[in-house]
C-alpha cells in the first residue's frame, strides 16, 4: 500500500511542543507522509511564554496550495488546527474544496481554547470562522472549552458529566452527519478520555482511561494527531480514540513523573516506538 498522505495546517511553534512540532513526528512515526503547511511561526506557544514572536504566513498559504494543485498531489487527509489569522479560514476552506477527493478524509480541529480561555491571538471574528471551518469536516475533536464556543453557550451553561457529554458530540454532529470527538471527556471520578459520535454508525461512545490528575499543555494537539493517523489507516473511530487516549495517558503519565511545567508541552518523543507498531 502506497504511504498515505496528511496536509497539515497547523502553526509551527518552536518549543514547547504542539501543533507541527507533534503532528509531524506522530503521523511519521505512524507511518503517514506529513506534507506541512504552516499557518504561521512562533518562537514559542502563546499559553504560558512572555514575549513570543509570530510570523502570519497567511500570503504564502495560497502560493503553496497551488504549487501543490499543480503538481497534481492528492492527500488522504487534510488535518487543519491552529490558524494565524480570519483570512487563513477562507484559505482552509479553498484548500479543501481543491484536495478533497473522494476517499479525502477531512480533520478540523477546531482550536479556539482551553480551560475555559480563548487562545490570546483568537479574535470572536476568528472563533465564527472556525466554527463555519469546521461545518466542512468529516471529524472535528474540540475539547470542553471550544464545544461550548461551537454550541454558543458558555462552559458553565454546558450539560454535565457523562451525559451531558453524549448530548454534546450529539449537538455537535449537525444532524449525525459529521463525526465528534470530544476530549477531555470524564464519564466518571478518576477518568478521563474522550467521548466519540461516530457518524458511520451512529453511535455514541465513551473512550476512558485513568485520568493523571495534572494539566498538560499541547494534549489536544497530541490526541488529534494520533486520532487522524489512526483513522487514516483504517482504525474505526472507537479504536483510534483509544489509542489516542492512551497515548496521551502515557505521555501524561512520563511527563508528571519529571514534574515538568505545564508549558512544556507533554514528553511524548520517547514514547513515539508505542505508536510505530513495526519492527525492522
Ligand atoms: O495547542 C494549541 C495551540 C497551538 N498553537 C499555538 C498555541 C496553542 C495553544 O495555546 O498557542 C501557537
Amino acid at each position: 500500500m502506497p504511504t498515505p498522505r496528511v496536509a497539515a495546517i497547523h502553526d509551527m511553534s518552536g518549543y514547547g511542543r504542539c501543533s507541527l512540532t507533534v503532528a509531524i513526528p506522530i503521523l511519521s512515526a505512524m507511518g503517514l507522509q506529513c506534507c506541512p503547511l504552516p499557518t504561521a511561526f512562533l518562537s514559542t506557544h502563546t499559553g504560558g511564554f512572555e514575549g513570543f514572536t509570530f510570523l502570519d504566513m497567511t500570503g504564502e498559504m495560497p502560493r503553496v496550495a497551488a504549487h501543490w494543485k499543480s503538481l497534481g498531489l492528492n492527500f488522504q487527509a487534510v488535518y487543519s488546527g491552529f490558524l494565524g489569522s480570519e483570512r487563513q479560514i477562507g484559505i482552509v476552506e479553498d484548500f479543501i474544496r481543491e484536495f478533497r477527493g473522494k476517499d479525502t478524509v477531512v480533520f478540523v480541529d477546531p482550536v479556539m481554547g482551553d480551560h475555559g480561555q480563548v487562545y490570546r491571538t483568537y479574535t470572536p471574528a476568528m472563533c465564527d470562522g472556525t466554527a463555519r471551518l469546521a461545518e466542512q469536516a468529516d471529524v472535528i475533536t474540540p475539547n470542553l472549552t471550544e464545544a461550548a464556543l461551537l454550541l454558543g453557550v458558555s462552559c458553565r451553561e454546558l450539560p454535565a458529566g457523562e451525559a451531558g457529554c453524549r448530548e454534546i458530540v450529539e449537538r455537535l454532529s449537525l444532524g449525525g452527519r459529521r463525526s465528534v470527538v470530544l476530549t477531555g471527556a470524564s464519564a466518571g471520578e478518576s477518568l478521563t478520555g474522550a467521548m466519540c459520535y461516530d457518524a458511520k454508525t451512529g453511535r455514541t461512545e465513551a473512550v476512558q482511561t485513568r485520568r493523571v490528575p495534572r494539566e498538560f499543555h499541547g494534549t489536544g494537539d497530541v490526541f488529534a494527531s494520533v486520532l487522524t493517523g489512526a483513522l487514516v489507516k483504517g482504525c474505526t473511530l472507537p479504536e483510534a480514540a483509544r489509542q489516542a487516549v492512551e497515548f496521551i495517558r502515557a505521555c501524561a503519565e512520563r511527563t508528571a513523573a519529571q514534574d515538568l511545567p505545564m508549558r512544556e508541552g507533554v514528553d511524548f518523543e520517547p514514547l513515539l516506538g508505542l505508536l510505530t507498531g513495526g519492527s525492522i
